[in-house]
């Protein structure tokens, strides 16, 4: 393991104070999980995902792990985005090989519940615990993520019942309530968004220094319903996160086009360029940006804010050294000679991929270091 100095590089970097050389903040999307021996020894321990993530001292346990494997910077706390709707009443399970499953999917507007948000935000009291459990043991020189899913992603999930690598099929039922039912998409995505936002609250009250947004599939909708059905929740998510704790960094990472084959090479760069217009003059504070963009163009983009991400995971789950090198060198070359330098996160474009190889995990993280120092 190496040691790093005390100062919290992630932090300065989120204050544009800048590190103090020219080492980027490091973390990774699903840095806890199955990739790591550690992670399958206490998931097994445990009845199912679930149960794992309702068990706050396992829950910060793994979050801990990859700290303590690979010194990232920052944690992320350990739970999953479908937690939300569980809480609202939805029965959720997680199966293995499949993913995620509602038993009671949302069919027709009339199967959308009315809740008490302070009755939802109790039921998700373990994940205040588990923050409280990790910020107990998580030196002072890391920063804490917690998170959330976008409300049209978690909508994605809350209309279709599973995952779209389960189907074969990216998520037809809210495309369908997008044309037959948009008021009521509409009416559903307020009250998840005022929930997130409680949510989020929440968690920076048990603990956490950053709340990041998961929006990963508002990629799969047009410009003109990005903005209409996951946009412009994102931000009322974050100027209502910012009228109450004007002070936490808000991250949102957007998963560009995903059905490359359904968008021509221009329209995909039209809905990239879109979103980065919405997001550069929006109030988050850092932009994900996935391995689908190319990290110029975004950089161009996304000139007055913080960028993160873009390395990706497929490199590193393949495993040659070389080809790791090489990807990791595009990118900080091209941070390097922007107005990025000193505002860059270093991230993967997307989650860590259960097959990766730990040691290929730590060789890149060391050659980012050494590379930048
Ligand atoms: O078998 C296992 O151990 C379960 C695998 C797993 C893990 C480790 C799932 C199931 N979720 C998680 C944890 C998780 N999920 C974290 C915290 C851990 C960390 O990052 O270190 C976070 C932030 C998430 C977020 C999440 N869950 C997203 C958004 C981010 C992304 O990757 O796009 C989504 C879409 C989910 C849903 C989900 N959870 C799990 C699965 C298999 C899925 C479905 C993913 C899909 O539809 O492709």
């Amino acid at each position: 393991m190496t040691i790093q100095n005390n100062n919290n590089i992630f932090r300065s970097v989120l204050s544009n104070s800048g590190p103090s050389n020219h080492i980027p903040p490091i973390w990774f999307m699903r840095q806890a999980g199955r990739y790591l021996p550690e992670y399958r020894e206490v998931r097994t321990a445990n009845k199912s995902f679930l149960s794992l993530c309702k068990n706050p001292e396992d829950a910060a346990l793994v979050t801990l792990q990859p700290i303590q494997r690979f010194d990232f910077d920052a944690a992320i706390m350990f739970s999953d985005i479908l937690v939300i709707p569980e809480a609202m009443g939805m029965d959720l399970d997680f199966v293995e090989s499949v993913g995620p499953i509602f038993k009671n999917p949302i069919r027709t507007p009339r199967d959308i519940l009315t809740v008490d948000p302070e009755e939802v935000i109790g039921k998700l009291s373990f994940v205040m615990q588990t923050i409280a459990n990790i910020r107990s043991q998580l030196p002072k020189s890391k920063s804490l993520i917690g998170f959330s899913g976008s409300p049209f992603t978690l909508a994605c999930y809350m209309l279709e019942g599973r995952s779209n690598k389960s189907t074969g099929n990216n998520f037809p039922n809210i495309s369908r309530w997008i044309s037959e039912h948009p008021e009521d998409l509409v009416k559903l995505l307020q009250t998840v968004s005022q929930l997130i936002v409680q949510y989020a609250i929440k968690q920076i009250e048990s603990g956490v220094d950053v709340i990041m947004l998961f929006d990963t599939w508002g990629g799969l909708l047009t410009d003109e319903d990005y903005r209409k059905y996951s946009f412009r929740f994102l931000e009322d998510i974050v100027h209502n996160i910012k009228l109450i704790k004007p002070k936490i960094p808000v991250i949102v990472f957007t998963k560009s086009q995903h059905v490359t084959e359904k968008y021509s090479i221009s329209q995909q760069q039209s809905f990239v360029n879109n979103m980065h217009n919405m997001m550069n003059i929006s109030q988050f504070d850092v932009i994900g940006v996935d391995h689908n963009i190319d990290m110029a163009i975004a950089s161009q983009n996304l000139s007055n804010k913080i960028i993160q991400g873009n390395f990706n995971p497929n490199i590193l789950a393949e495993g040659n050294q070389h080809a790791i090198k090489q990807e990791a060198k595009k990118i900080l070359d091209i941070i390097y000679n922007s107005q990025h330098q000193g505002r860059y996160i270093f991230n993967l474009g997307h989650g860590i991929l259960p097959n990766t190889d730990p040691k290929n995990v730590q060789y890149l993280i060391d050659f980012v270091r050494s590379y930048s120092a």
